[in-house]
């Protein structure tokens, strides 16, 4: 299987605040460090860069007044005289009244962001905009004569909104490759996202749509962040009814059990009988995650890219969490390696 990758993802090193310190965010550097140097390691097949797109697929996803936000707020915060990263300290909560966008740059970042995990410091925008290109270029392979595809990528993306960044997320990777790909050819697209965390992102972005499905298995928003998305009686509206489809688990859910979800995903996906297959592919379900709490061993990895390919769908994988540094990579090339094995499908 062929990956993308860029170094340029260093751009993207940025502090987060964990029990009232702010520290090093978890979701740092190394993670794409180590993933490659197990995509190496097991000869998963040609690395290559991503191609350069412009802002138009990005915009076909997002706010054009958000992304403004997101290429201008650094410079800003700097302007004011701020020396450290920029964080949110005042949202549009549920007990206020103004829908109106703030023109002070204090007002602008809670109206923009979805949680205090994720600040944004100098090279927050092009790390995230380059992270969107290699989503793209792996997406594009499919095109030309490619089956799969693995975008080693990083900020991830699958928390981020049309209008909103939060959980490490700016740009929403899959929705942005999704979207990619009804434009360039095909009806229906599937996005099965296996991240510990609700993408509830992709979700709200494909929420009253029909010719993109969306299945999450995820910790319950009842113990799990997001916390305000991911219910299972979240179907879609619109013509979107039917379509979205979420499996939350309970917190300590071990693979057996998070099979089961993702068995009665794969039969869904089926059912709609999709153009592409594109996978949010987070490994912070592993056991030792830092930030999660499923239990899934490294060789469950193996049994569930297996799973995955017997769709036998051109399918591109789309990197987002896992923090488990150490074990990330060799989690991540089980997913792929085994999927490779057994895959065979016809061309999109
Ligand atoms: N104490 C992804 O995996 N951390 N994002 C919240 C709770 C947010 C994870 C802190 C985790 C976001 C892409
Ligand atoms: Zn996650």
């Amino acid at each position: 299987m062929l990956t993308v990758y860029s170094n340029t993802h260093h751009l993207r090193n940025a502090t987060e605040l964990v029990g009232g310190q702010i520290v090093p965010s978890y979701e740092r550097p190394e993670r794409a460090e180590f993933i490659l140097e197990q995509v190496k390691c097991v000869k998963l097949g040609n690395i290559i860069k991503p191609a350069k797109f412009d802002l138009k697929p990005t915009l076909a996803i997002h706010d054009s007044a958000y992304i403004t936000f997101l290429q201008t707020c650094w410079d800003e915060w700097l302007a004011q005289g701020n020396k450290g990263d920029l964080f949110p300290f005042i949202w549009p909560s549920r007990t206020m009244p103004s829908k109106r966008i703030p023109k002070h740059l204090d007002g602008k970042i809670g109206y923009y962001c979805l949680s205090s995990d994720t600040s944004i410091n100098a090279g927050t925008w092009a790390a995230a905009k380059l992270s969107a290109d290699v989503a793209l270029t792996a997406t594009q392979q499919l095109t030309t004569g490619n089956n799969s595809a693995f975008a080693l990528c990083r900020p991830p993306g699958h928390h981020a909104t049309n209008d909103a960044y939060g959980g490490y997320c700016f740009l929403n990777n899959v929705a942005i490759s999704a979207q990619w790909l009804l434009d360039n050819g095909a009806s229906r697209v599937s996005i099965l996202d296996v991240d510990f965390h609700h993408g509830n992102g992709t979700q709200s972005i494909f929420y009253d749509r029909d010719d993109v499905q969306f299945l999450s298995l995820h910790g319950q928003p009842e113990q799990c962040f997001p916390h305000f998305s991911g219910y299972a009686d979240e179907r879609g509206e619109g013509a979107g009814l039917g379509y979205n489809f979420n499996y939350p688990l309970a917190p300590s859910t071990d693979y057996k059990t998070w099979q089961q979800a993702l068995d009665q995903a794969l039969e869904e996906i089926v059912n709609y009988s999709p153009d592409v297959l594109l996978v949010s592919l987070g490994v912070d379900t592993y056991e030792n995650d830092p930030i999660s709490s499923f239990k899934l061993q490294s060789d469950d990895f193996k049994t569930y890219g297996s799973k995955i390919s017997s769709l036998s769908l051109p399918t591109v994988f789309i990197l987002e969490g896992g923090y488990a540094v150490e074990e990330i990579g060799l989690n991540t090339v089980n997913v792929l390696s085994s999927f490779e094995k057994s895959h065979s499908c016809k061309g999109f």
